[in-house]
């Protein structure tokens, strides 16, 4: 990878993973893109800055051309929960975006990733230990759209040659930029409803088990695995990574030992709980470990401290 091209770049991974990514292979070499989301001065101000809609295949090919890219992170996306209210915009930014990410990618020689997530699993699925190669078969509209991405991208992989990878994400846990219309939001959202309130409404049941990870691991997982030898690679798309799994009653205990006096109260979003339910509990991400040597470095414990010593620092609220 010498010329990185990242779309969603505005968004929650994107904003991390562009500036880690720029400090890994210089600052002119990767292209931030955006659409509708304003991006931060620090995105703007280290390197190129382009508008993309994904679902228009010239305005990527010409960013492509433009600066040469070798490489791709697609991470522009549409998440589980506005998936659910908004369909039909799902598939088209998160199937008709990928199709037209992939036939630029194949015409011009540059490497794919995409994530995939916890989302491609449904209700059928094994919950613990999920293993890598399973029954898939989500009854959401993303987990539709991230099943039909994977097969995709394994499509284009063996019929074109194209050199695709990803990723099945968990929750990502991170201070810098909120995630949008997930429905593992809730994990991001505590943190800041405890430290400026001491209270927070979960919208999932205190018993809901997911996978999660914090954001140092999804860049390093992200970087790895696009510089992973591929005669090593028995998958494609999309490995299972996972660094812990927790519900909200046990992330509200570990909160609990810095701010003893935080309170949780429930208050149950239908709609994200099934979601939420049809999901694995825990994912068996061995595959990851063996093929390219995925190791995460957090745990629920250290998240939670680093965590909240960083939002506490950017909102100025002492713990
Ligand atoms: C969501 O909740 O939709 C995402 C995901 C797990 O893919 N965070």
């Amino acid at each position: 990878m010498k010329r990185i091209l990242v779309t969603g770049a505005t968004g929650q991974i994107g904003s991390e993973l562009t500036l880690a990514l720029r400090e890994r292979y210089g600052n002119e070499n990767v292209v931030a893109a955006g659409h509708k989301r304003k991006p931060s001065e620090e995105l703007l101000n280290s390197g190129p800055f382009e508008i993309i809609d994904c679902g228009t295949i010239s305005t990527v090919e010409k960013v492509v051309k433009k600066y040469k890219i070798d490489a791709i992170y697609h991470l522009a996306a549409i998440l589980s929960a506005v998936a659910e209210a908004k369909p039909k915009l799902a598939w088209d930014v998160n199937i008709n975006g990928l199709c037209n990410i992939l036939d630029v990618a194949r015409e011009h020689g540059c490497a794919v990733f995409t994530p995939s997530s916890i989302g491609a699993f449904g209700p059928d699925t094994p919950k613990d230990n999920t293993p890598q190669d399973t029954l898939q078969r989500p009854n959401t509209m993303y987990g539709v759209t991230k099943v039909a991405g994977e097969l995709l991208c394994d499509y284009y992989n063996k019929k074109f040659g194209v050199d695709t990878r990803g990723v099945r994400f968990p929750g990502i846990i991170s201070y810098v930029t909120l995630p949008g219309g997930g429905t593992t939001d809730y994990s991001v959202e505590i943190f800041y409803e405890a430290l400026k309130h001491r209270r927070y409404t979960c919208y999932l049941k205190p018993d809901t088990y997911m996978d999660m990870m914090y954001m140092p691991d999804a860049i390093k997982a992200a970087i790895d695995i696009m510089e992973a030898d591929p005669k090593k690679l028995l998958h494609r798309n999309a490995f299972n990574v996972t660094a812990m799994s927790f519900a909200p009653e046990k992330i509200a205990n570990e909160i609990k030992r810095y701010i003893p006096d935080f309170v949780i109260e429930y208050n149950i979003d239908p709609v994200r709980q099934a979601i939420a339910d049809s999901w694995p509990n825990k994912m068996d991400d061995s595959a990851a470990r063996e093929e390219w040597g995925w190791k995460p470095s957090y745990d629920l414990a250290s998240m939670t401290k680093d965590m909240l010593e960083k939002l506490s620092k950017k909102l100025e609220i002492k713990i």
